[in-house]
């Protein structure tokens, strides 16, 4: 290594402690990393830097690249550097190097010499560095890390992005020579134990191992405290013990009983802790190690009715989901991020979090456990199992790691393993699959599965275990029944269901019926909706929702009917909504190309509607939210001439008895808050601003200003303004950049505006019907605009007023094979739809001007390409404005059209 780069590594040194220490020190080294994308020969003589850049772990390499425009985003190797400056003080220590994470294959060397490495993206792992470091040195120390493919480690295809490198905190844990275990999976190395716990007496044991890596025995003394949440001591225990030298030896306190416990729960977090201290023995006692671990008592059970039961009462699981991203930081959240993320569904009045798919930062449990969120968390989850040895032994090692590293927290109560893992296997892509093939699979699946579960009983006697399925009856082409007939869903303690009726298939409310079928039919199964919810973007909204429009009103509508639902099923114990953030997902193609947007909350943590519908459900403080915080901007048509307003119903949520609206100074009467905690007001909407106060019966009180754009009939009875419209669409899309409001389409009807001829292109033939495409659409962030189109349209007419107006037209050619079918999670994806191949020419007129000639935007531009072309024109009187579309090949199309006057 050149003696340059090594000086430079030294600048980037950061400080670490180096007072004399009697117990251990955990300090983050996340700072001042060198970091070079792709691989390099470590043992390279002329290995440089030069080419490095600096970086601050958390970090990954995909934060841009799964966001771009070209398909895929970086898997391969990254490797990482930094100079560790040991002081000599620590040659009489134990070092240990902890990774939170790194996804998600990992391989570690100091000083060129290979000391470990790891599988699987989401555990923690550590080494210990003591017997490779030069002390009072500088120490080289380099990772590599690779996201690659590998068909050997779960999570196989999903839908979330992997995002690779040390995205979560790699710290130095400096302890004695006598220590808690430090080598059993990551994990604290103690583990509480609950005995039987009631409202009068709770029984704590506490059991691990200690290390002895000195070389003559120690007798050693070990202190067991619990404390309250205000530090006192509550009960406090103490034995002695040899340790031989170099030993590791099993140690546990027993039956340490509390009275009158504070019992843990969502309403009351109640954290004792347990404290285990290593003393020496002798004359000058000194402390060895510590070790502080959560306490939450608690017992939870099933009862007859499967309904879940804290502490002795019935409780329903209501919750979400969560993944790890965040916009432009990937995978590479803080702490910070973490703590916030279950802060804002804690607020939301959320009992409940699925942590899928996968095992997530310290920091989630840690503040899970003080929120008072019950937790259901899983190993990666995978669309599919491959039965190598390798396969299998990896998924078990992952989970001993989840389990081991987890277990401690009280707010743990599920372990999960495996999430519709035999998607593929029953899905309509494999309907030729002979039955023989099928069923060796589903018995391999099913055998995987007994593995994980007996590992995790074993593991976490005290916890339940959990798999999701999805649903499969309606697959046109496979067993009807699937998880069930392969047996699968027998083995799991608790099974979770993921349920897209009204979104991937059927009607909303085919849930009820669907799942108390399964209920009857397997009665003993306690049952949870894992996984529910349609795609929304807060820029789409329609005063005629449907599935697939990614329009805010759907998902409340969906939202609400499904918590109408889930709250009537007494035997179902609980759900939790897919999701409670938007994430990365590279190859969707959605309202927002690459962000999974079934979030309650947006990929920036803003919210959605629906959030507060949730509040008004479920939280305990009063909640009056007018639905319209993403709906300020609106427009329409009056209703009847010369009413000069516009009626739109607005929703309400809350949970008082009685809401009364008031809409520029007029009340609109109050009316009764059902059961569903939202109430409908049609409001008259005015041309300009309109405030809208909402008061409950409890005075609480919520306020909103509305800018609506009302367009008199006939247009030309008021001063000509801009109209834009999102063509082929029955849902408006705002532009914020722009200040556009694409209104949705209509056809044309005389003195207003609208398209002649055509129709606005609709998926049909999959399980559910799309309006428009499912793609990326490039070159432009606005992809709802682009992606819905009136196909063979003839033309599109304003009837304004005489004037100079600037026509702006959007389109983009739509031929291309959906992206969908290659996006295994898609749950409608077994359609076979194609969009129609081959070019479209046409040409276009404006008033009787040919503007464009022999356009073929295939040829000019591209499949999925934004193409917008701006025209001035002077619309004389009575004449309006009227695009012409004139077909040479093909069927002409349009996506978008606006026209402002000048
Ligand atoms: C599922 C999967 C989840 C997907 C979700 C979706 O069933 O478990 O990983 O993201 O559906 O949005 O399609």
């Amino acid at each position: 290594m050149k003696m340059q780069s090594v000086f430079y590594l030294f600048i980037l040194l950061v400080a670490i402690p180096s007072a004399a220490i009697s117990q251990r020190v955990n300090s983050t080294i996340n700072s001042g990393w060198l970091f070079h994308k792709g691989d390099v020969e470590i043992n390279n003589e002329d290995l440089s830097f030069d080419d490095w850049t600096t970086v601050n772990l958390p970090h990954t390499w995909n934060n841009e690249d799964a966001f771009d425009e070209e398909d895929g985003f970086y898997r391969g190797a990254g490797w990482y550097a930094k100079m560790l400056n040991i002081p000599v003080e620590w040659e009489s220590k134990q070092v240990f190097l902890d990774f939170e994470g790194a996804n998600q294959e990992t391989d570690v060397y100091l000083n060129g010499e290979k000391i470990g490495s790891h599988i699987g993206g989401y555990t923690a792992f550590r080494f210990n560095l003591s017997p490779y470091l030069q002390f009072g040195a500088p120490n080289l120390l380099t990772v590599r890390v690779t996201n690659e493919h590998n068909d050997d480690i779960p999570p196989q295809r999903m839908d979330y992005t992997f995002y690779g490198g040390i995205y979560r905190n790699v710290s130095l844990i400096v302890t004695d020579q006598i220590h808690f275990d430090m080598g059993n999976n990551a994990s604290d190395g103690v583990f509480t134990q609950l005995g039987d716990i009631s409202h009068e007496q709770a029984n704590v044991s506490v059991y691990g191992k200690l290390v002895n890596a000195q070389n003559k025995n120690r007798s050693v003394r070990i202190e067991t405290r619990i404390t309250d949440h205000q530090q006192n001591i509550v009960v406090s225990e103490n034995s002695e013990i040899t340790i031989p030298a170099g030993i590791t030896t099993d140690f546990e306190t027993e039956n340490m009983v509390i009275q009158n416990p504070s019992l843990w729960s969502p309403d009351n977090p109640y954290l004792y802790n347990v404290i285990i201290r290593i003393y020496s023995t002798g004359r000058n006692e000194v402390m060895l190690d510590k070790i502080v671990l959560p306490l939450g008592l608690r017992w939870f059970e099933f009862d007859e009715q499967n309904r879940f039961v804290l502490n002795g009462k019935p409780l329903k699981l209501v919750g979400a989901n969560r993944h790890q991203d965040m916009p432009g930081m990937g995978s590479a959240l803080l702490n910070e991020h973490h703590r916030n993320d279950y802060e804002q569904i804690k607020e939301l009045g959320m009992n409940f979090v699925r942590l899928a798919h996968y095992p997530q930062a310290r920091a989630v449990y840690e503040a899970c456990d003080r929120l008072g969120l019950l937790v259901w968390t899983e190993m990666p989850g995978t669309v599919r199992i491959t039965q190598s040895e390798a396969f299998t032994e990896n998924c078990l090692n992952m989970q001993r790691e989840h389990i081991r590293q987890t277990r401690n927290h009280p707010s743990v109560v599920f372990y999960g393993y495996m999430n519709e893992v035999m998607i593929q296997l029953l899905g309509g892509r494999n309907k030729n699959m002979p039955e023989a093939e099928r069923r060796q699979i589903a018995n391999a699946t099913v055998e995987l599965a007994e593995k994980l579960q007996a590992l995790s009983k074993k593991e976490a006697p005290d916890r339940k275990t959990v798999m999701a399925v999805h649903y499969t009856s309606s697959f046109k082409y496979v067993n009807y029944d699937g998880y069930n007939k392969y047996g699968l869903t027998d083995v799991p303690d608790v099974l979770g269901w993921n349920l897209y009726f009204g979104w991937y298939y059927g009607d909303k409310e085919d849930l009820t019926p669907y799942l108390a079928d399964q209920h009857e039919r397997y009665p003993d199964r306690p049952l949870i909706i894992s996984e529910y919810g349609p795609g929304a973007d807060v820029r789409n909204h329609s005063k005629t929702p449907k599935p697939w429009d990614f329009t805010e009103d759907y998902q409340v509508i969906m939202h609400e009917s499904y918590l109408e639902q889930m709250m009537n099923m007494p035997w179902l114990a609980g759900f939790s909504a897919w999701n409670g953030f938007d994430f990365g997902s590279e190859r969707r193609g959605d309202a927002n190309p690459h962000v999974n947007q079934k979030g309650l909350m947006n990929y920036d943590r803003t919210e959605k509607a629906v959030a507060s519908l949730y509040r008004a459900w479920f939280s305990d403080e009063p909640v009056l939210h007018i639905a319209l915080r993403n709906h300020t901007q609106q427009g329409g048509i009056e209703d009847s001439p010369g009413t000069s307003t516009s009626k739109h119903s607005v929703k309400v949520f809350s949970n008082a008895d009685k809401v009364e609206l008031i809409v520029n100074g007029v009340s609109l009467g109050a009316k009764n808050v059902t059961a569903t905690h939202t109430v409908v007001f049609d409001v008259p909407f005015k041309d300009g601003h309109n405030t809208l106060k909402a008061v409950d019966n409890n005075e609480v009180k919520d306020e909103i200003g509305v800018d609506f754009n009302l367009y008199t009939r006939p247009l030309v009875e008021s001063e000509p303004k801009a109209i834009a419209v999102n063509v082929g669409a029955h849902w408006s899309f705002y532009d914020s950049s722009t200040k556009e409001l694409w209104m949705a389409d209509r056809k044309y009807t005389p003195g207003l505006w609208g398209y002649e001829g055509g129709e606005p292109l609709i998926r049909t033939g999959g399980r559910q019907d799309k309006t428009g495409l499912s793609n990326d659409i490039f070159g432009t962030g606005n992809d709802p605009l682009f992606q819905t189109f009136v196909e063979d349209i003839e033309s599109y007419r304003f009837d304004v007023k005489q004037g100079l107006y600037e026509v702006k037209v959007c389109l983009t050619e739509p031929n291309r094979r959906t992206k969908e079918e290659e996006l295994i999670y898609n749950l409608g994806a077994d359609e076979e739809t194609e969009i129609k191949e081959g070019s479209r020419v046409f040409s276009m007129e404006i008033n009787g001007v040919r503007v464009l000639n022999h356009l073929n935007l295939a040829k000019q531009y591209g499949p999925l390409q934004a193409a917008v072309y701006r025209f001035r024109i002077f619309a004389k009187d009575q004449e309006g404005i009227r695009v012409k579309f004139i077909p040479e090949e093909g069927e002409p199309v349009l996506s978008g059209i606006s026209i402002t006057p000048l």
